[in-house]
């Protein structure tokens, strides 16, 4: 029987276990990236961790969410993070330099290599044919100390593409029909392998594009076969050698494959609050817009934003909005420079900010009360804009760019004839990348606003949670850890960080979390946790006290986040004991608890309601491990790693 190329990638880094889907593996990363808002507690945790240099082929820290300076803690960030990756060894991409997805596809993408980052749309890489998966910052820390990587093997699903893209159609239409027919949880332990004719006109930017949001769906990763569209991008990008030919066995067996006809494809647009809440433009056509942005690590290569500017060529923006460019990398934004591109976006008005994450966390540009905005990002959870009560529509660079035109949401159907070519080059200059000196006997150095992160104690044989809140499906990492402008520098003080968690979604949290002084539970339900990576959503529970998180089902990097602190995610087995608990329980553990930890089966009583249930704990070996030692610092402390 012949592989998947996703299990051709595994078995070839494969350390420990099977592939069997739903099994435990432990793999070894090639590569890491890091990026500076959940990178400065990476570092703080590798220092923990080892003083030895990093044991990876290349690891490379990115500064690109946190650079609105308004104050010292950016920067301060900025230089630890500069200062720990050097001693390290870790290569340290200055801000300024680009989003971590886009330099990482374009300069250190490599098929057939492992990469692991702390950010969920890791899985860029994956374009190149490359097996790149997002976690949690101590994950990361964890592989660049050279430990094996444990994930429960997921399912390979197909998605075969067949047929070809009309002109106003964009990779990011792909994704949306994806997002649309499989929702945010339809990829959770799942990885989506790419295979079919219609890949045969997708350039490597464009499978970039759909590779990153098959965080969206929850995917573990999302891969490509690496052929000729994938030697094109290397070579155009000065690095021919790191080409080799991928893909999957003509023999190989999938879990599930799904059709889907490029041709059909129409222009879409994921409607508030959800990426999967897609809709035809032509459904939406009409909707006055106040803003619009172009850019984030999905939509910003050279052909996208050559695309927009085509588009706005000769025109002025309507008066009603306001446009903003963040391009990807500053190689994408010097290429439109070089072209002529550039000129065009300001001669129609457009308000060009520069490389990095900006609007896409709220840094910055958010929009005015009740405003619409239309943006070619991948995420447009509520309140992550920065305004509560705005509307945000994710859409391709297409629309947004004759939507601009109109002031209001248009088809770009009759107003695009022919593809922005791929770049037959790509221009590079690395001067921004500043290449580590691995000398350990220097310091990093922290400035006043990096303070410790919180340890978790260990396993006791008996817990007494109260839960705190009850919430509902689909709870996402910015509600429990919001990020935006004003609390994005304090990334790495988590004390500052507790008083606004879980404040979307229960605004009394953190009040109640800290007038308690027992262990919390957080009652929830599906999909817990969504979205993005960040660690500080289990760091800042476990440093207010919580101890479990009792839910319908988990997001995956979330869970494991929850399990590296010592956190028990638990499953609840029935609707009818959700449905029982309430907010101010308090809920026991039974006797034995370290034996039903390793049964998977959990027994609760809620005392208040004089209610016994059971949970479950799906989780393999080693994170029942996890849990037993208090967390992976723990665990690394006891020697059993
Ligand atoms: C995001 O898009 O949500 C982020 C901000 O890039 C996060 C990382 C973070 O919270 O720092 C992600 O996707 O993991
Ligand atoms: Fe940055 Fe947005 Fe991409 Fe996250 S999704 S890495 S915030 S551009």
């Amino acid at each position: 029987m012949g592989y998947t190329l996703a299990e051709k990638i595994i078995k070839q880094h494969l350390v420990k276990g099977e592939m069997t889907p739903g099994g435990s593996v432990a793999i070894r990363f090639d590569n890491t990236l890091t990026q500076d808002s959940t990178g400065t507690m990476a570092y703080l945790q590798y220092e923990a961790i080892t003083d030895e240099p990093v044991k990876t082929k290349f690891s490379v820290a990115y500064v690109d969410h946190n650079m609105l300076q308004t104050g010292p803690e950016n920067m301060d960030d900025h230089i630890f993070i500069k200062t720990a990756a050097d001693r390290i060894g870790v290569t340290y991409s200055r801000p300024g330099n680009g989003i971590c997805h886009r330099l990482n596809l374009e300069r250190f993408s490599r098929p057939g290599q492992t990469l692991i980052g702390s950010d969920s749309h890791t899985p860029t890489c994956g374009a190149v044919g490359m097996l790149a998966i997002g976690a949690g910052g101590l994950d990361v820390a964890a592989a660049m100390a050279g430990m094996e990587y444990y994930m429960t093997m997921p399912e390979i699903y197909e998605i075969r593409l067949l047929g070809r893209l009309r002109p106003e159609v964009n990779a990011k239409d792909v994704i949306l029909e994806i997002l649309r027919r499989l929702t945010v949880k339809g990829g959770v332990n799942r990885i989506m392998e790419y295979t079919g004719e219609g890949l045969r006109d997708l350039s490597v930017s464009q499978r970039a594009v759909i590779a990153n949001m098959g965080a969206e769906l929850g995917a573990t990763t999302s891969i490509f076969p690496s052929d000729e569209a994938t030697l094109r991008f290397l070579t155009a990008q000065g690095r021919p050698e790191d080409y080799i030919p991928l893909a999957a066995d003509e023999n190989c067996t999938y879990a599930k494959t799904i059709e889907i006809n490029l041709s059909e494809i129409v222009p879409l647009a994921a409607c508030p609050h959800s990426p999967d809440n897609v809709k035809p433009i032509k459904e939406l056509a009409g909707i006055r817009v106040d803003q619009i942005c172009l850019g984030s690590c999905t939509s910003s290569s050279p052909e996208d934003l050559i695309t927009a500017a085509e588009i706005l060529k000769g025109h002025t923006i309507a008066e009603n909005v306001e446009l903003t460019v963040s391009p990807g990398s500053r190689q994408a934004l010097a290429m439109l420079a070089d072209c002529g591109a550039l000129k065009i976006l300001l001669d129609a008005g457009a308000r060009i900010l520069e490389c990095g994450c900006g609007p896409c966390i709220g840094m910055g540009q958010s929009p005015n009360t009740k405003g619409v905005t239309l943006r070619t990002f991948n995420r447009n959870f509520k309140e992550r804009s920065g305004t509560a009560d705005a509307s945000v529509y994710l859409v391709s660079p297409e629309v947004a760019a004759v939507s601009a035109i109109y002031g209001v949401i248009t088809s770009p159907e009759g107003h695009i004839t022919k593809k922005t070519p791929e770049p037959e080059s790509y221009g590079i200059n690395d001067n921004m990348f500043i290449a580590p000196s691995r000398d350990t006997s220097k310091q990093s150095v922290k400035g006043p606003n990096i303070q410790p992160f919180p340890k978790a104690e260990g396993f006791k044989e008996a817990y007494s949670f109260t839960a705190l809140t009850k919430l509902q499906d689909n709870i996402t990492t910015d509600d429990i850890m919001p990020s935006n402008a004003k609390l994005l520098p304090y990334r790495s003080n988590i004390p500052y960080l507790s008083d606004y968690c879980l404040s979307p979604a229960d605004s009394c949290f953190a009040a109640k979390a800290k007038e308690h002084s027992g262990d919390i539970a957080i009652i929830a339900g599906e999909n817990y946790g969504q979205g993005s990576s960040r660690e500080h959503a289990a760091l800042v529970p476990l440093y207010l006290g919580v101890k479990a998180v009792l839910a319908k089902s988990f997001a995956r990097i979330h869970k494991s986040n929850l399990i590296n602190n010592g956190i028990f995610p638990l499953e609840f087995i029935s609707q009818a004991d959700y449905d029982a608990l309430e907010a101010g329980d308090i809920i026991k553990t039974s006797k034995d608890l370290a034996r039903q930890i390793n049964e998977g089966v959990i027994t609760l009583t809620d005392i208040t309601r004089n209610y016994t249930f059971k949970m479950k704990l799906t989780a393999n070996e080693r994170e029942k491990q996890l849990l037993l030692s208090g967390g992976l610092i723990n665990m690394i402390k006891e020697g059993r790693k």
